[in-house]
C-alpha cells in the first residue's frame, strides 16, 4: 500500500501542522454555517411557566449552565446557544416578562425576523390568565403565519386529583378526547387552553408535560419529553432528536460528565466538517476538514483537562492508522473520494469521520483517567463503530438542513 502510506503521512502532517490559517478556517466555518442554519426555537410564556425547564429537558444541561449561557439580545429577550455561541447546534430565544408589563413583540420580531424556525408557547396547564401571551402569539403569527407553533402545557400534576397521584403510564395525552384516567379538571383545563389558541385561528401542535425535580418524587422526572421530541420532529423535521439523544447503552463506559459535556461539541464540529466539505470552493477540502478536527480535538482535551501535545496526537492518530482515513470505506471507494489530498471529500464522510474521531478521543481520555489505554485493535474497533454511529446520526440532519448553494 505505497499510496496509502504516502497519503497517511500527508494527512498526519496536515493534522499536526494545519495548512489553513485560523482566518481561512473561520471564514469557511462561517460559510458552512450559513448553508446549514442552526435551528432556532423561540420560547414565549409567562414568568415561571417552565421555559428554562424546557431548555434543560431538551439539552440535558443544568439550570446553572443555562443561566450562565443566556445572553441578552433585545430589551425583552435573551438567547441561549447550545452548547455555545461558536459551536452551536440549537438556539433558543427566551422572551422575558410576559404578563408582568405589557409586551410588544415588534422589536423582538424585527430582531428574530429571519431566525425563528419554531415558536414554542409555554403555558402552565392550570393557568388561564394568558392574555399577554395570546396577544404576543397573535402578533407574531400575523407577521409569520408560516412558522409552526407548538404549545407546551406544563406542570401537569398541579391538575391531578389528588395532586400526589403518580403520572399515568402510558402517556394518555396524545389523543383527544383524553382517556378517562386523566383527571377531569386537568382534562377540561388542557382542552380549554387548546380551544383558546384555535379561536385565534392558529393551527398549533399541543403537547402536555411535567418536568419536575427529582425531589418532587414523580417518575419519570421528565414526563412527556419523548412526546415533546416527537412534536418537534414533526414540526421541524431535521432529525435533531436522533442526533442529540444519547446512545446511553452504547457508551456505558463513557457515561461521565466530561463525555456529556463533550458530545454536543463533537456533533457541532461534525456538522461543521460536513458542511465545509460540501462547499464547492477550491480551498475547502481535506486541510479545512482536518483543521476543524484539530480544533475539535483541542476542545475535547480541554473538557477532559488533558493536554493535547504532538506526542499524544501522534499516539492517537497512529493508533487509528488507516482506519481513521478509511472509516468503513473500502480502499477503492477511498481513492475515489481522495484521489490526491486536496480534492473535495464527501460531506457525510467528513462529518462521520469527525464524529468518530471526537468520540474515540473521549474513550482515549476516559481510559487515561481510569488507567489503561485501549490497545490498537480496540481503538480501531471503537473508531469504526463510532463512524457508523456518526453516519446514522448525521445523515438526516446534513441533508435536510442544507440550503441550496448561493
Ligand atoms: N412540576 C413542574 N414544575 C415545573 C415544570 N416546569 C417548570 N417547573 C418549575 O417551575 C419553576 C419555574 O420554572 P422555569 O423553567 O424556571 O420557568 P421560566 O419560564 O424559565 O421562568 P422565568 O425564567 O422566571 O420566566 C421551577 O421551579 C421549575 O422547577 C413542570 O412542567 N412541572
Ligand atoms: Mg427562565
Amino acid at each position: 500500500m505505497g499510496i496509502g502510506k504516502q497519503m497517511w503521512r500527508s494527512v498526519w502532517n496536515q493534522f499536526a501542522t494545519p495548512q489553513v490559517t485560523e482566518e481561512e478556517l473561520r471564514e469557511t466555518l462561517h460559510k458552512a454555517r450559513q448553508r446549514l442554519p442552526v435551528p432556532v426555537f423561540w420560547l414565549l410564556g409567562k414568568a415561571q411557566s417552565g421555559k428554562t425547564s424546557l431548555i434543560r429537558a431538551l439539552t440535558g444541561n443544568t439550570r446553572a449552565e443555562i443561566g450562565n449561557g443566556l445572553r441578552p439580545c433585545t430589551k425583552t429577550a435573551t438567547e441561549y446557544a447550545f452548547p455555545n455561541d461558536e459551536e452551536c447546534l440549537l438556539r433558543f430565544l427566551d422572551t422575558r416578562g410576559l404578563g408582568e408589563v405589557s409586551y410588544d413583540a415588534s422589536e423582538d420580531l424585527k430582531f428574530f425576523q429571519d431566525q425563528a424556525h419554531l415558536l414554542i408557547i409555554v403555558v402552565k396547564a392550570m393557568d388561564h390568565a394568558q392574555g399577554a401571551v395570546l396577544d404576543a402569539v397573535r402578533q407574531i403569527h400575523q407577521a409569520h403565519p408560516q412558522w409552526p407553533v407548538l404549545v407546551v402545557q406544563t406542570c401537569l400534576h398541579e391538575g391531578y386529583a389528588p395532586p400526589t397521584k403518580p403520572h399515568d403510564i402510558p402517556y394518555p395525552y396524545g389523543e383527544t378526547p383524553f382517556p378517562p384516567q386523566v383527571s377531569m379538571d386537568l382534562a377540561r383545563s388542557l382542552m380549554k387552553q387548546r380551544e383558546t389558541f384555535e379561536s385565534l385561528g392558529i393551527q398549533a401542535r399541543y403537547v402536555a408535560v411535567d418536568f419536575t425535580l427529582p425531589e418532587d418524587g414523580y417518575d419519570p422526572v421528565e414526563y412527556g419529553l419523548p412526546e415533546l421530541w416527537t412534536a418537534i420532529e414533526e414540526l421541524v423535521p431535521l432529525g435533531l432528536r436522533a442526533m442529540m439523544a444519547e446512545a446511553e447503552e452504547a457508551h456505558a463506559s463513557l457515561r461521565d460528565l466530561h463525555y456529556k459535556a463533550a458530545l454536543p461539541h463533537i456533533l457541532s464540529y461534525a456538522v461543521a466538517a460536513g458542511a465545509a466539505a460540501a462547499i464547492p470552493v477550491p480551498f475547502v477540502d481535506m486541510p479545512v476538514v482536518l483543521g476543524i478536527q484539530a480544533k475539535m480535538c483541542h476542545t475535547i482535551a480541554s473538557i477532559y483537562h488533558q493536554e493535547l501535545n504532538g506526542q499524544r496526537l501522534g499516539e492517537i492518530l497512529s493508533g487509528l492508522g488507516m482506519g481513521y482515513l478509511v472509516g468503513r470505506l473500502g480502499s477503492r471507494e477511498l481513492l475515489k473520494f481522495i484521489p490526491v489530498l486536496g480534492s473535495t471529500v464527501s460531506s457525510l464522510y467528513s462529518a462521520a469521520t469527525t464524529y468518530a474521531l471526537g468520540m474515540t478521543l473521549c474513550y482515549y481520555f476516559s481510559r487515561i483517567q481510569n488507567g489503561g489505554l485501549p490497545g490498537k485493535e480496540e481503538f480501531q474497533k471503537i473508531f469504526a463503530a463510532q463512524f457508523d454511529e456518526g453516519q446514522a446520526k448525521l445523515k438526516e440532519y446534513l441533508t435536510k438542513l442544507r440550503k441550496p448553494a448561493g
